[in-house]
């Protein structure tokens, strides 16, 4: 332990904690722009560049930026000097003078890092000067937006790419006033090999990367009397939207969700758990088969079976994994799934037209806007999913309509595509989606019933983590990883020989898994936010009457109405899919 003075006040911090840190530790609030540490995480940006968190260190003649300065014994540090307000006001005029001055159209307004600065440090008036002059075209994708005339060179975005995610889609490129993180060769992101995750949006303290907006689409589809507009929501969208409307992380607001979306005008308000539970019984089917293969030595797939319901995580294979593009499960995610039932069975029910039926996603994902935009989840041109909107942009919308999430009374999704299980809704989490499939792969190769449903030995938050189910006779191995770049450790582990013979593996794009989410309110930061939602959607499972995909009555129902058996001709229509090299 090392003891240090700040403002006054004595800290006791560990050695080798910064200045920052210690500063934390005591309620000091020093102010910070490029500054990114989530513990327990690789999610920590060390450019110390923007240095608008300088102190002053006794007996230093120049300033310090307290993220990178190490706590020394006995170090007296003032965070409230006039040197440094001073200090802090002319690193903030000098980004300013080049910075767009659009904030009242700013897609970030609000949310902007930079703009909290400016207000804080009492920029005002004269001291904004400068015209910004544009020297980059927008960049738009089916997820997200770059305005790089709005960068401030953080690089917090290029450290998520490159360092957590290690897709590498993102590096700093050219000098001066023309500096900016961006593709390779200035390409538009589409032709790179951006996996749509959105972790750079997720920590872009600015407006310079920001989602693709569908919100408005949706206000229009709504107001259009010849559509039906039915809605369905994402596992993780429940336990992270209440944060939104000054909730504690972690609380639990469906009924109040379900609730604003009927007040919103939707005509169906549907689950995006109920096809979760469906994606179980086809790819439990599938993993089954898949397991009778290995276990006998016969033609045909066999193990490992790599989980296919994230987004991010297929483009990443499909660029970066050619070798092992065999081995995902053929499964779609749950948001297609719901898209290519609702299109049909569900339009048929309501004897309409699959082009009058518009189908709106809530989800914690960007990636999911890019996934919908496929073209093999489209029939003739029509998309399953026509729609897609993040946990931000449904708050955002709730607001704007002026609905009172406080006020409203809880209600209960809609019928037949509403229903579902505490297993549909751990898909929200990392390590969820495996534990479902064993919940019910267990059960219908043992034909016992699960001694314990919960599968503590699949939880947790280590970014890789290994562990062993027994089913009776077979012992599966099992592997999990959140995050792109440790996905991409255990990928390679895999292709490289396998030495722990991992049978099935779950990955999720994004740390946390859909709880983490690019789409979600903005974490700015904070672990522990992300450990509060994991906990609500486990808490949220224990309270469900069913836990089990098999059990759900409403997929025994559309089984046996409308698609046959897991992995029917019907069924691989639907709701599967083939991948692109
Ligand atoms: Fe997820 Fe999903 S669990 S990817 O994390 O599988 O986005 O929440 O909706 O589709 O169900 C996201 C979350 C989903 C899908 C589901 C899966
Ligand atoms: Fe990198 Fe993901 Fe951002 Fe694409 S969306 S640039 S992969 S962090």
């Amino acid at each position: 332990e090392v003891k240090i003075i700040i403002d006054g006040k004595e800290v006791h911090v560990a050695k080798g904690s910064t200045v920052l840190d210690a500063a934390k530790k005591i309620g000091v609030d020093i102010p910070t722009l490029c500054h990114l540490d989530l513990h327990d995480t690789k999610m920590v940006n060390q450019a110390a560049s923007c240095r608008v968190c300088v102190v002053e260190v006794e007996g230093r003649r120049n300033l310090a930026p307290s993220c990178a300065t190490p706590v020394v014994e006995g170090m007296v540090v003032k965070t409230n000097t006039i040197r440094v307000m001073e200090a802090r006001k002319t690193v903030l005029e000098l980004l300013v003078s080049d910075h767009p001055k659009e904030c009242l159209s700013c897609a970030k307004a609000g949310d902007c890092e930079l703009q909290d600065l400016t207000e804080l440090c009492g920029l005002r008036g004269d001291s904004i000067s400068g015209t910004a002059m544009s020297t980059y075209k927008k960049d738009i994708t089916p997820s997200l937006i770059r305005d790089m005339d709005k960068c401030v060179l953080c690089r917090r975005c290029e450290t998520m790419c490159n360092k957590v995610q290690e897709v590498g889609a993102l590096s700093g490129i050219n000098r001066g006033f023309n500096a900016v993180v961006s593709s390779a060769f200035e390409l538009p992101m589409a032709e790179t090999v951006c996996t749509h995750c959105g972790q750079c949006v997720a920590v872009c303290p600015t407006g310079a990367l920001t989602e693709m907006n569908h919100t408005w689409k949706v206000v229009e589809a709504l107001a259009d009397p010849t559509k039906t507009v039915i809605v369905q929501t994402a596992p993780a969208v429940r336990v992270a939207l209440g944060e939104e409307f000054g909730n504690e992380p972690g609380s639990i607001v469906t009924g109040k969700m379900v609730s604003a979306l009927k007040a919103i005008g939707f005509d169906h308000v549907f689950d995006t758990d109920f096809t979760a539970d469906l994606t179980i019984l086809e790819e439990g089917t599938e993993l089954l088969e898949r397991l009778e293969n290995f276990l006998e030595g016969k033609e045909g797939p066999s193990l490992p079976i790599l989980t296919s319901c994230c987004p991010a995580w297929v483009n990443f294979v499909e660029s970066q994994f050619h070798e092992l593009i065999d081995i995902p499960s053929t499964a779609r995610s749950p948001q297609q799934m719901f898209g290519s039932v609702a299109k049909t069975y569900f339009a048929d029910k309501l004897g309409i037209k699959r082009e009058d039926l518009v189908v709106v996603s809530v989800m914690p994902c960007l990636a999911k806007k890019f996934e919908a935009s496929r073209e093999e989840f489209a029939v003739d041109g029509n998309p399953d999913v026509d729609l897609v909107m993040s946990t931000r942009e449904l708050a955002d919308l709730i607001k704007q309509m002026n609905i009172d999430m406080e006020e409203l009374e809880e209600s209960e999704f809609d019928n037949p595509l509403g229903m579902s299980t505490g297993a549909g809704v751990i898909f929200g989490t990392t390590g969820g989606v495996i534990e479902a499939a064993v919940r019910t792969a267990y059960e219908v190769r043992t034909k016992k019933p699960l001694p314990k449903i919960d599968f503590e030995e699949l939880r947790g938050f280590d970014g890789v983590r290994v562990a062993s189910v027994a089913m009776d006779d077979v012992v599966l191995n099992i592997g999990i990883a959140h995050g792109l770049g440790n996905a991409k450790a255990l990928l390679t582990e895999i292709r490289d020989g396998n030495p722990r013979n991992i049978h099935a593996v779950e990955v999720m794009a994004c740390p946390g898994g859909c709880i983490g989410g690019a789409g979600q309110p903005y974490h700015h930061g904070d672990s522990s936010i992300l450990m509060k939602r994991q906990a609500a959607i486990y808490q949220v499972d224990k309270n469900m009457p069913i836990r089990k995909s098999h059990e759900n009555p409403a997929i025994a129902e559309i089984y046996e109405k409308f698609l046959g058996k897991p992995l029917s001709e019907k069924a691989h229509h639907l709701l599967h899919t083939h991948y692109h090299m």
